[in-house]
């Protein structure tokens, strides 16, 4: 009789036991369902924080690579990377008249943070470039390169005989800030005009070729004009539009 007793009681808490458990496993995953969906959340929210071993790991799938850049961005002697992208959308690919297939898909860029062995996104615009097949009228469209030097990033367009313009960016404060502007005016080898912006002064010099008509960079006479801009909030990186649209002469 108290065999049978002892059995029951086993049971009764073998019985317990396994309904705490059942209870017990769905709580865990829904625990589990519910940090999940928060870091895919902290995911799309702040994808500057995401790290990888690879740049490539960066660039969403419908994106390809243009180009990579390698240079340190944030002075701590770890070789950064900027990645250029490009869309992949067979819509974008127009025939053109002349030259046939021309990719139109625009292109972005994704600056990334060396640590160690890996990569952190610090910044990141899709969209920002026109794409290298532009139509460029009877001129050819300007050239975009990108470039690292002391520091800095440089977002810099070659238009051949009618001069060049250029962006200057630095890290600060967690993004990258347009802290300069830069853009000469020419006609082949002889310098009309020079601008100069520095946003971080609020200053912009101005470089004046006077004897411009005579038509020769020898005879070059350079007149020198500083003005103030009104002071406001430095521009970031991930936020232009579109570079084509952002001029300051
Ligand atoms: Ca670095």
């Amino acid at each position: 009789m108290s065999k049978y007793k002892l059995f029951i009681i086993s049971a009764l808490i073998l019985a317990w036991s396994t309904s705490c458990d059942n209870q017990a496993t769905p709580s865990d995953n829904q625990k589990d369902d519910s940090s999940q969906s928060e870091n895919q959340d902290e995911g799309s929210e702040t994808p500057e924080n995401e790290t990888s071993m690879s740049p490539q790991d960066f660039v969403p799938d419908e994106f390809a690579v243009f180009d990579k850049i390698f240079g340190d961005l944030n002075d701590d002697g770890q070789e950064d990377c900027i990645v250029i992208t490009k869309g992949t959308d067979p819509n974008q690919v127009v025939l053109d008249e002349y030259f046939g297939e021309m990719d139109r898909n625009r292109r972005g860029i994704i600056v990334l943070f060396k640590d160690g062995n890996t990569y952190e996104q610090v910044a990141k615009n899709q969209s920002c470039f026109s794409s290298e097949n532009e139509d460029g009228g009877v001129y050819f469209p300007p050239e975009l390169s990108v470039e690292i030097k002391k520091g800095k990033l440089y977002v810099h367009y070659a238009h051949g005989r009618y001069g060049y313009w250029k962006y200057t960016f630095r890290y600060q404060e967690n993004s990258f800030k347009l802290i300069g502007y830069d853009q000469t005016d020419t006609q082949g080898p002889v310098l009309h005009y020079e601008y100069s912006y520095n946003f971080l002064s609020a200053r912009k010099l101005t470089k004046e070729n006077i004897n411009f008509y005579s038509e020769h960079p020898e005879d070059e006479k350079i007149q020198e004009t500083w003005e103030d801009l009104e002071k406001s909030k430095l521009i970031t990186l991930s936020s232009i539009e579109d570079f084509d649209e952002l001029h300051f002469d």
